[in-house]
């Protein structure tokens, strides 16, 4: 009975004894070392794959929300136009809609209420859809219309700030007709 914890002892002895660990010791934590440090590279590699490749991630973010949203047609969608509401990103505050992807079914009109804040004019205006709304100051009732099915740009012909109307989400967007 009292062979096996001697046993185990003397295995236990052996083992402690043996010079051969303390000498391995080292060259085990080389290798293990040595394969954190490659697969901290690896990760490392990863990561800058991944930050590399999410510079332009926003733009595909924007394509999955546009082909979920193409899905949904709204026929009343209730928007804003206000005047150096929308940061830019030169840091100056812009003129813009609230909402500017617009998605409707060929030939079937939906209803945009829209508030114009402004005290001036602004538009929907995308010749390739045959859509021209003019959107006049306070809130009014608007029809939009796209006869053709198509992704077409608008932008807002009033001239009122250059840089809404040369960037989507400000004075120029989409509209998706189905
Ligand atoms: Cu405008």
């Amino acid at each position: 009975m009292g062979m096996g914890p001697d046993r185990s002892q003397e295995m236990l002895m052996t083992d402690t004894d043996s010079t051969s660990k303390p000498r391995r010791l080292p060259t085990i934590t080389t290798i293990l070392l040595g394969t954190f440090a490659v697969v901290l590279a690896l990760i490392g590699a990863d990561v800058a794959l991944i930050s590399g490749a999410q510079r332009p991630s926003p733009k595909i973010v924007n394509k999955i929300q546009l082909a979920a949203s193409t899905t949904q047609v709204s026929p009343v969608v209730y928007l804003t136009v206000s005047p150096g509401i929308k940061p830019g990103a030169d840091g100056q505050l812009h003129d813009a809609y609230s909402v500017t992807n617009f998605v409707v079914h060929a030939g079937q009109p939906i209803k945009l209420v829209i508030h114009n804040t402004d005290n001036v004019d602004h538009s929907i205006t995308s010749p390739a859809a045959g859509v021209n709304i003019l959107v006049h100051p306070g809130t009014h009732t608007y029809t939009l219309l796209v006869r053709k099915p198509g992704v077409f740009t608008w932008h807002c012909k009033m001239l009122c700030d250059p840089y809404s109307m040369s960037h989507d989400g400000y004075m120029r967007g989409t509209i998706t007709s189905l």
